[in-house]
């Protein structure tokens, strides 16, 4: 690929008055560049002979010496880390400046004006993976660090970053090169390569690799909800409760709660951190038949939140018996992961878990069965295993709040994901990729199942080797470099 030899700069902190503003530069030119707006204390030029890895007091001056017109802009240490130990693997110098927006964009205008040229988004990351630094998942794990909302996140970009998928991910394809060397090898040279008995270990290869591909695309559900937070939708009729739970779960009066029935019409999103998992949660209105317009649209708006939900907390008002309402909410919910929330479990109960059990079943049976059933029943059973979780919580005084944590760490990540040190998938494109090595993979199996002969095993596993590829970034167009990169932030 095309390397890139002019020297960049752009400012690398954020662009608001802070402790430091850093103007970062690399290339070719970088000392140079540096070196002509920068001065020590002696007023002498000092960063193209500095060492590398080092750090250094001076000031940023702008104007023309020899017509004595210097003036001193700031006062900065600047950093000087030479080719190929930097980030980018070129000459990079950073100038640490007092960080006021202004001044930093000042030095940014001065380093600009003296040759270099305004990198775009994530243009230092993108030499850095040219350069052969990092691959393309790990420059990936650069901008997803970045973007971490949560713990989770943040511990799944550390280790793609620190090259955990890369590594998994390069030793599958010694292994698949080795099986593709092998066949090739063995078509050559008959006479001393002998592939009898070969498919029986082909097969037990791909049945392994198959499990290992597998077991990471398995991750990948996880790994979404992880980055992109478990869109999660309150559903219940009116008044039962529904905006303070959300108001419970924020811990601030975010929603309007009042007594009366059909309070909340539009939908009210926020974002929560729950003990690390990362919460997008939608408030709703009431679900009723109602011929108020506006409720109306709300009613409808909250189904369709419902059908692209990950997670459904179903608000149930213990208070009141079940109703038509309810069984409109439990057609809604289908087979969604569900809790069912048992509220105002401080008032007098009306409502069961049984009820909600027998009002499940009624759902599943056919319409002239009655669908009363006692809590032993096989029914109940059966709706157990089918995820549903019920807990009792009374919102409007803050009680059931660490049950539904629990409720929701058991129900998306089996196992204690905050101790589990397997790789992720965070990555839609990754998961791409690696649906296309199990397809390959699935085609190898299928020809020797066949009998097909040997080359046609190659075929499908040079492909499954270059969609790994793609991963790392080994064969992938130029196109998608751009937009992957396009995505960074300004001096990243
Ligand atoms: N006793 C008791 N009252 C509750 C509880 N949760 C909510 N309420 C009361 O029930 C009424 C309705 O609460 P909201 O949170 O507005 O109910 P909602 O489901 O958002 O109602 P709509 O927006 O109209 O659909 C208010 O008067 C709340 O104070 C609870 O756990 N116990
Ligand atoms: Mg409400």
């Amino acid at each position: 690929m095309e390397k890139m030899n002019d020297t960049i700069a752009a400012i690398a902190t954020a662009l608001s008055d802070s402790g430091i503003g850093i103007v970062r530069i690399s290339g070719d030119q970088a000392l140079e560049i540096a070196d002509s707006i920068l001065r020590n204390k002696n007023g002498k030029k000092f960063v193209c002979s500095a060492k590398s890895h080092t750090i250094h007091y001076g000031f940023v001056v702008d104007g023309k010496e020899e017509q004595k017109s210097m003036k001193i802009l700031d006062e900065v240490m600047v950093s000087v880390f030479r080719a190929p130990k930097s980030y980018t693997k070129e000459d990079v110098v950073e100038i640490n400046c007092h960080g006021g927006v202004l001044v930093t964009k000042k030095v940014l205008e001065l380093v600009l004006h003296a040759g270099a040229r305004l990198a775009e988004p994530g243009e230092f990351t993108k030499r850095a993976f040219f350069n052969g630094r990092i691959d393309l998942a790990e420059a990936e794990a650069v901008m997803d660090l970045i973007h971490s909302k949560n713990e989770l996140a943040l511990k799944a970009s550390t280790a793609q970053l620190r090259g955990d998928l890369s590594d998994k991910i390069r030793s599958m394809r010694e292994e698949i090169l080795y099986e593709i060397a092998f066949i090739e090898s063995a078509l050559d040279d008959p006479e001393h390569i002998s592939l009898d008995g070969y498919q029986d270990r082909l097969k037990e290869k791909c049945d392994q690799l198959i499990k290992e591909v597998q077991r990471l695309l398995d991750t990948a559900e996880n790994g979404k909800m992880i980055k992109e937070g478990i869109s999660t939708v309150i559903l219940g009729k009116p008044n039962a409760g529904k905006s303070s739970l959300l108001n419970m779960i924020l811990g601030q009066e975010r929603a309007i709660v009042t007594d009366i029935a059909g309070t909340t019409r539009d939908a009210l999103e926020e974002y929560v951190n729950l003990q690390g998992i990362h919460l997008n949660v939608i408030d709703t209105a009431g679900i009723r038949d109602t011929e108020d317009v506006v409720e109306k649209i709300g009613v409808e708006k909250a189904k369709k939140y419902a059908t692209d939900a990950d997670l459904i907390l179903y608000v149930v008002d213990t208070s009141v018996e079940l109703d038509e309402n309810d069984r409109e909410i439990l057609s809604m919910i289908g087979d969604k992961k569900t809790i069912f929330l048992l509220n105002k479990s401080d008032l007098e109960q009306k409502v069961r878990e049984k009820d909600i059990l027998a009002l499940l079943n009624q759902r599943n049976l056919p319409d002239d069965q009655d669908g009363f059933i006692d809590s032993n029943s096989d029914l109940v059973e059966s709706s157990k295993e089918r995820l549903i979780s019920m807990i009792s919580t009374s919102a409007a005084f803050g009680k059931g709040l660490e049950e539904l944590e629990v409720e929701i760490e058991k129900l998306f990540f089996q196992g204690d994901i905050k101790q589990n040190d397997q790789i992720m998938i965070t990555n839609l494109r990754h998961k791409e990729e690696l649906g296309n090595v199990l397809s390959s993979l699935l085609l190898v199996k299928q020809s020797l199942e066949d009998g097909m002969p040997e080359d046609f095993y190659s075929i499908d596993l040079m492909q499954a080797y270059a969609s790994l590829g793609n991963i790392l970034g080994e064969e992938v167009g130029d196109d998608l470099v751009e937009e992957i990169f396009s995505k960074f932030c300004m001096g990243k």
